[in-house]
């Protein structure tokens, strides 16, 4: 074989192990500040920004124009007391205000299910009414109750689908590592038919739910392990960003462990391998250690390390483990090899969440339909993966846009194509708790 070829070769089968600076430049216009840890960003049929504030339990309507705000709710009773808690997902019904008597908003929330002295806590899916009139949301109904919400990865993004379903995603709520290190992972536990009777939904740790408007089980959802419930994939660590493309493709970006941060795509009934596998299954760095076995040293007795654990802790290599449904990643942030030095380089990792598809065919931003945009926390930047015409795989090299010293939590396309929204967290450096647009330049 020709070395240009072998090359060629060599880096089309290679994950791709760093990203290129974009050469399109922008424009930066500040939209609102002031905002209490934006979390999820829908564009309004009354051309509204639709936000929520995480710490800031409200929905706010922004205008894109001039950044006036309007609170359409403030929900009292979410209660947040960790990074990664409150006010999460928003959906939007197709019909909202458009006279169909469907002027529904969906949230994802934690809040307390114990009436008592007792704090329990728990995720739900919870859907209001919208008065255009009056410009307020009211009239609230649970539709799902007693999802897992711990004290991390809680995930908690929220799509409404083209199927009239819900899509809810989960995290492994931070276990088998820092502070929770000795509980172990359930990503991969399923729940039984008698879990599903009993609304018992513990195991729904780690998965994305595919859920019916009145948060019943969908008569078509995948049956797992000889049982049919909301969950629709599973294997999950903590996706934070989910997104429909108008041709139906589900996307989810997914935080890794100390490298290989995932952008997925979900299909039903498919297992994404966490905690098995990270990134691809290719034991090039990732071994599966289970802190919560460790013998005979009890866990408690150890102290956690990210990187290497002692040897009273089970470790297993990634292809120790298979599944005929396993689904690898379309695209990974980073993936490194064993002469990658964590200590002196960092973790490779972006922490990805909020993401969105440019399918604008209009030609706004040549050449970016159809992309995937991937927001980056702690690098500050959003990262474009171009998929093929199919949609079912990445091409080229990963694109990095918008370099700030902010913590990019949400990222969403105007209809035109022409302007890219971004939210911002409250403890970001440049803007925090903003929305910054950025237009492109010619
Ligand atoms: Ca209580
Ligand atoms: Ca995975
Ligand atoms: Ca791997």
């Amino acid at each position: 074989m020709p070395t240009l070829l072998l090359l060629l070769f060599t880096w089309l089968a290679a994950p791709v192990q760093d990203a290129v600076p974009g050469s399109e430049q922008f424009a930066t216009r500040v939209v609102a500040s002031g905002l209490e840890n934006p979390w999820q960003m829908r564009w309004g049929p009354d051309g509204r920004l639709w936000v929520t504030e995480r710490t800031g339990k409200r929905i706010v309507r922004v205008n894109p124009a001039d950044g006036t705000k309007s609170v359409a709710l403030t929900i009292t009773d979410v209660v947040q007391r960790h990074g990664q808690d409150g006010l999460l997902g928003l959906a939007l019904h197709p019909d909202l205000l458009k006279n169909r008597g469907a002027d529904f908003v969906y949230v994802a929330l934690t809040h307390d299910v114990d009436p008592g002295e007792a704090e329990v806590r728990r995720l739900a899916i919870r859907r209001y009414v919208y008065d255009g009139r009056t410009e307020t949301l009211s009239n609230p109904t649970t539709l799902l109750d007693n999802l897992p919400a711990g004290n991390d990865h809680i995930s908690g993004r929220l799509v409404f689908g083209r199927d009239q379903k819900l899509y809810l995603t989960i995290g492994d709520q931070g276990y088998n590592q820092l502070a929770l290190y000795c509980s172990p992972i359930h990503a991969q536990e399923l729940p039984t038919s008698a879990d599903v009777q009993a609304k018992s939904f513990q195991k729904y740790e780690g998965k994305i739910l595919r859920v019916n408007l009145d948060g019943s089980v969908p008569a078509d959802n995948p049956t797992l392990g000889g049982v049919r419930s909301h969950i629709y994939s599973y294997g999950h660590r903590n996706a934070q960003g989910l997104i429909q493309a108008p041709d139906g493709h589900i996307y989810a970006s997914e935080h890794g462990p100390s490298m290989d941060d995932e952008l997925n795509l979900i299909q039903p009934g498919k297992n994404y391998g966490w905690p098995f596998v990270a990134g691809y299954r290719d034991d090039r760095v990732y071994v599966y250690a289970n802190w919560s076995l460790s013998v005979p040293e009890p866990c408690a007795t150890l102290k956690f390390n990210d990187i290497t654990a002692p040897p009273s802790v089970p470790q297993q290599k990634e292809t120790a483990w298979s599944s005929p449904d396993f689904m690898p990643p379309l695209r990974t942030f980073f993936t490194v090899g064993p002469d990658y030095r964590f200590s002196e380089q960092g973790n490779a990792t972006i922490a990805p969440s909020g993401i969105d598809v440019y399918t604008t065919t209009t030609g706004a931003i040549p050449g970016w339909a159809k992309s995937v945009l991937v927001t980056g926390l702690i690098r500050g930047t959003v990262y474009r993966v171009k998929l093929n015409e199919a949609g079912d795989a990445a091409v080229g090299p990963t694109l990095e846009y918008f370099k700030a010293r902010d913590r990019y939590r949400d990222v969403l396309v105007s209809p035109d194509g022409r302007t890219i929204y971004l939210a911002t967290d409250a403890n970001s450096q440049e803007h925090p708790g903003a929305i910054v647009a950025f237009t492109p330049q010619p």
